[in-house]
């Protein structure tokens, strides 16, 4: 057990934040939560960063007095968190007491050492950057920010400088000497060439706006940006002399977008070595999420807002993709579309529905007890075994910050417990009277309740879930890494089936409803209205509270599951080509055709209800698709063995057939 102190940047409150900042954050909060599991005292510092020209205009701008003006944001920002579940221990804002006292001492202990000095500052800059371009950087780019699309303005006045010259060459060596400092590794060369182009004395007060922390004995001027900033990652712990200072400094992690990574492994380290303090361990850069339309920024306002994402997908499903997505220090592309697909394939599909599929057979083939193991056999040996790999190189990668990584290992035991059930088949093990299947349902069970160990620093909501599913003893809140070693269930624990943790979603939002799935089309006003027609068995459309009845029923004799259904239980479903030879009213029923069809050879009866949709004359000699497999229905006396697929919206429906000539009889899969 040690302690762990990471921050994220205190992000500008001149508008709202959005799926960027997000990032940053829920990955600092995945750290954060990994290290609390791991007993690591830690302690999570977020918060604003508030002073500066821009943060004036701004608030200008909005008919508002600068602190009135971020106050507003600042709850926006907090909202945010509270929503996206952030752990923060603290959040620190540039404007309070706490951190302006601190700043005031800094600048003036650097000044009385000799390193700031007064001087006169001239030069091209961008108030949106709140940054000088140097003269070739201006040339460069036509004496116009690209980014903030306005021109450069020429600026001079007296400033206090900082020595960060003096402190180039111990810098290096520190960079050198200690290869974990700047994160990810190919980001160091580029930080030591920085260095080695030769570092320039840095402009840290300005007076020519008001908006900042006064320099203590300079009149007139205020502290400008980078040491007001910077130091907020020490004076949120009472530095110099406040208990959790002594007990959290240095920082593990200083987690910072890769555009301001330079400022954190080059000023900031300076700056602590010239008031003789210990440097970070680690700075970590992290890439950019950019849209098609290019770098999202709240100047350009093409942002994506991570509230409407949460609210559309789920907080797990957000967090989830954000840390999986993208491989973590590399710029990744963002769309709702590669939300949508990982959210289907890895959460609803792999994870969603090893866990249901799983509740749903310690249901019914062990009476929701978790069974004790029995009679193994060599390939059961392989999930412990496999189990305890995935332990141990998931927190490595945590350790190493490859968040992404960490969770694609997770999803190997994820893979392979779906594997082990396929080939194991407890269904039939229990047919057979094979006590081994006790065996394969505990060990179903004990990966669940390891899983939910596992993905606690980031399914916030699931988790929870799934180890109370299996019935496991002690609250989730007291889990800890202890609870990662295998066989810790006991057996005889109470297992609850629930809802799927992760149904599957559509662009949008809306749930994907299968012919099989209880869907908001069956509880009116239940859920957002479906856009796609879907095919729907059309066969005992006397009333739909029946269809989904059967479609249940068809799943569990699948050994799928009440809303899900696996590819198995689906492969059980013998989907036919049907042609109809004769169809006729059913006397005293409006809705409903007694149809004969040729299935090939065999010939059958079904009582299809499409009779407001289709005259009998119009569907005989028609191939349409039919489940040959379901338990005969009696309807108004007539035995119905099987059910035609239609698809149907609003008031519209129309059988499903073939797009070609094939037989009757023929499979459909
Ligand atoms: O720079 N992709 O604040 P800021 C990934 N106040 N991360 C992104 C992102 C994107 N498209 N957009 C923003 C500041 N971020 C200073 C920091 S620290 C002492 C002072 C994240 O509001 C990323 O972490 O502009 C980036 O570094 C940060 O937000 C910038 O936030």
């Amino acid at each position: 057990m040690g302690k762990f102190y990471i921050t994220t940047p205190i992000y500008y409150p001149s508008a709202n934040l959005h799926i960027g900042h997000a990032y940053t954050t829920v990955a600092a909060d995945a750290l954060a939560r990994f290290h609390r599991l791991r007993g690591d005292d830690t302690w999570f510092l977020t918060g604003t960063d508030e002073h500066g020209q821009k943060m004036e205009q701004a608030a200008r701008a909005a008919g508002k007095e600068p602190l009135e003006f971020v106050d507003g944001i600042v709850a926006g920002i907090r909202e945010l968190w509270r929503v996206l579940d952030i752990t923060y221990d603290d959040f620190i804002r540039t404007t309070e007491p706490r951190h302006q006292k601190v700043i005031g001492d800094i600048f003036t202990r650097l000044w009385q050492k000799g390193d700031i000095y007064l001087g006169r500052y001239e030069g091209w800059y961008c108030t949106g950057c709140e940054a000088y371009y140097t003269e070739t950087q201006a040339k460069d780019i036509g004496y116009h920010c690209p980014d903030h699309d306005k021109p450069l303005e020429r600026v001079g006045e007296d400033a206090y400088f900082f020595r960060l010259s003096a402190y180039a060459g111990r810098l290096r060596e520190h960079i050198e000497r200690n290869p974990e400092f700047v994160q990810p590794p190919s980001r160091r060369q580029e930080m030591l060439s920085f260095i080695d182009q030769g570092l320039e004395d840095l402009c840290v007060s300005r007076s020519s706006f008001r908006w900042g922390i006064p320099v203590p004995f300079a009149p007139g001027h205020v502290v400008y940006v980078w040491i007001d900033a910077l130091c907020n990652y020490i004076s949120a712990l009472g530095y110099p002399d406040g208990e959790r200072y002594r007990r959290y400094w240095p920082a593990d992690v200083h987690l910072v977008g890769k555009e301001i990574l330079r400022f954190h492994t080059i000023i900031w380290p300076i700056i602590l070595m010239a008031l003789g303090e210990p440097l970070p361990r680690r700075v970590f850069g992290h890439g950019w999420l950019v849209l098609e339309s290019g770098k999202m920024s709240k100047t350009r306002g093409n942002v994506v807002d991570p509230l409407v994402l949460v609210e559309r997908y789920g907080l797990d499903a957000v967090r989830y993709f954000l840390l999986r997505e993208i491989p973590f220090g590399a710029d990744g592309y963002y769309s709702e579309e590669a939300l949508v697909r990982r959210t289907n394939s890895d959460l609803a599909n792999d994870l969603g529905n090893l866990v249901h599929r799983s509740l749903s057979m310690l249901k019914r083939f062990a009476g929701g007890r978790v069974p004790a193991p029995a009679r193994r056999e060599p390939v059961d040996d392989e999930i412990p075994a496999l189990a305890g790999e995935v332990v141990e190189s998931f927190a490595s990668s945590m350790e190493d910050l490859q968040i992404s990584t960490a969770l694609a290992e997770v999803w190997r035991l994820v893979g392979r417990l779906n594997k082990y059930i396929d080939e194991a088949a407890p269904w039939a093990l229990r047919r057979a009277g094979d006590e081994r299947v006790n065996t394969v349902l505990y060990q179903m069970a004990e990966g669940i309740r390891l899983l939910s160990v596992l993905l606690k620093p980031v399914l916030v909501r699931s988790a929870p879930l799934m180890w109370e599913s299996v019935g496991a003893p002690r609250p989730f809140t007291e889990v800890t890494w202890e609870d990662t070693r295998w066989g810790l269930l006991p057996p005889g624990s109470p297992v609850k089936v629930g809802e799927p943790l992760f149904p599957r979603r559509e662009l949008g939002g809306a749930l994907v409803t299968t012919p099989h799935a209880a869907g908001p089309e069956d509880k009116p006003g239940a859920g957002p209205a479906r856009e796609a027609a879907t095919a729907r068995p059309a066969g005992q459309a006397e009333a739909g509270k029946v269809e989904q009845d059967r479609g249940i029923r068809v799943a569990e004799a699948g050994e799928g599951e009440e809303g899900l259904v696996s590819i198995d239980a689906f492969r059980r479903l013998d989907l036919r080509v049907a042609r109809v030879t004769g169809a006729e009213r059913v006397p005293g029923a409006d809705r409903l055709l007694r149809l004969r069809i040729d299935l090939g050879g065999e010939e059958r009866e079904i009582v299809a209800g499409i009779a407001e949709h289709y005259r009998p004359e119009e569907v005989v000699g028609r191939s349409v698709v039919v489940i040959t497999n379901l338990q005969p229905a009696r309807i108004r006396g007539i035995e119905s063995r099987g059910m035609l697929l239609a698809a149907q919206e609003g008031g519209r429906l129309v059988l499903v057939t073939t797009d070609g000539d094939i037989p009757a009889g023929a499979r459909v899969t």
